[in-house]
């Protein structure tokens, strides 16, 4: 059994979570300055290793976007992630999450951006963690605003995730919604390593 709980952040791209990822895993470094057992989370990206390790199957050319081979993907991830395979503390940062076996898995966050203008501002003009600009446009932009109207990826998590608490729905409008959210997953960590302590 892991000692420390593994968490995916998904959401529709652009939703945020490398920024919240990137910030949890901030504030577990302070936090754990000062808790009497650290909670080490560590980042993991799945468009950086997809993009590391060429785990790329195919090009879908009109959503101007690489298909991922997820079957090479899961084989890389397993032996860092699985049962038994560490400590756990991973933080998993990918718009799809219903390809991880469940007990990979002890807290799914999803992310929505309820405001549909400051989500299409975000895809047009905003910069990824590489500082590229995303400009999404044509139907690569109209898929993922549907997407987060309709609460594609939220309905993906409940259905692979059909136990009670095990899915969380966070608002991510503004930047301290960010900070908000980060408290929250950080507490939800602490006292799942009480309740998980031998
Ligand atoms: P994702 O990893 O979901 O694709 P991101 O973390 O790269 O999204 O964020 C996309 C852009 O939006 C980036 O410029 C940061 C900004 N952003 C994300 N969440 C935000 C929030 N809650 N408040 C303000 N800006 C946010």
């Amino acid at each position: 059994m892991r000692k420390f709980p593994n968490i995916i952040i998904t959401g529709t791209p652009g939703v945020g979570k490398t920024t919240t990822a990137t910030q949890l895993i901030e504030l577990a470094e302070t936090e754990s300055a000062s808790f009497s057992e650290k909670i080490p989370l560590k980042h993991l990206s799945i468009n950086k290793i997809a993009k590391q390790h060429n785990f790329y199957e195919s090009y879908d050319s009109e959503l101007q976007t690489h298909v991922i081979d997820e079957e090479k993907l899961l084989d890389h991830i397993e032996d860092v992630i699985a049962d038994g395979a560490g400590d756990g503390g991973w933080v998993i940062d990918w718009h799809v999450c219903d390809v991880f076996p469940e007990r990979w898995v002890d807290l799914v966050v999803v992310l929505r951006c309820e405001d549909t203008q400051v989500f299409y501002e975000r895809l047009t003009t905003s910069k990824n963690a590489d500082g590229e600009s995303r400009g999404y446009e044509g139907k690569k932009l109209e898929e993922n605003v549907d997407a987060e109207i309709f609460g594609t990826v939220a309905e993906e998590a409940r259905e692979a995730w059909p136990e009670q608490g095990q899915v969380v729905e966070l608002k991510s409008v503004q930047a301290e919604d960010v900070e908000e959210n980060c408290e929250r997953i950080w507490e939800w960590c602490k006292q799942w390593v009480k309740n998980n302590a031998e």
